[in-house]
């Protein structure tokens, strides 16, 4: 019984030597990059847009969004009903985004591009201040 108390003291002493030694990087250092801790943050330069509804121009937040070209883009919905975001000029397209779901990135290959949903085509919005303001709802898409 003896033996066994010396030895748990020895590691108990050990695991604080490599707890106080293990701290020696500073609290100030950056959280390594994968922190399964919690989601990676976009790359520089992408964006996610949120659908927060089907009010036109305000369908979307940000609008107009700033994604860098060659950078990602995703639109994560938080509205209540099922949406698919497609750019006007038909470069890419979502695919059905259920309520709570969010797109799969999709690379900007363009300085900027309009967009709409197909299911709602009064939902309109732009990435990127090349592509302007949302453009009026007008034509094909109200
Ligand atoms: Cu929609």
């Amino acid at each position: 019984m003896r033996a066994r108390g010396r030895v748990v003291g020895a590691l108990s002493g050990l695991l604080m030597l490599t707890a106080c030694g293990g701290g020696g990087g500073g609290s100030s250092s950056p959280p390594p990059p994968g922190n399964p801790a919690g989601p990676t943050p976009p790359a520089a330069g992408s964006a996610t847009i949120m659908i927060v509804g089907t009010r036109g121009a305000s369908s979307f937040s940000p609008n107009p969004a700033s994604v860098a070209q060659g950078r990602t883009v995703a639109w994560q919905n938080t509205d209540g009903v099922v949406h698919r975001i497609m750019s006007n000029d038909g470069s890419f397209d979502t695919g059905n985004i259920a309520p709570g779901q969010t797109s799969a990135p999709l690379t900007l290959g363009t300085d900027g591009t309009n967009y709409h949903c197909t299911i709602h085509p009064a939902m309109i919005g732009a990435i990127n201040a090349a592509a302007g303001a949302p453009p009026p709802c007008t034509g094909i898409y109200c």
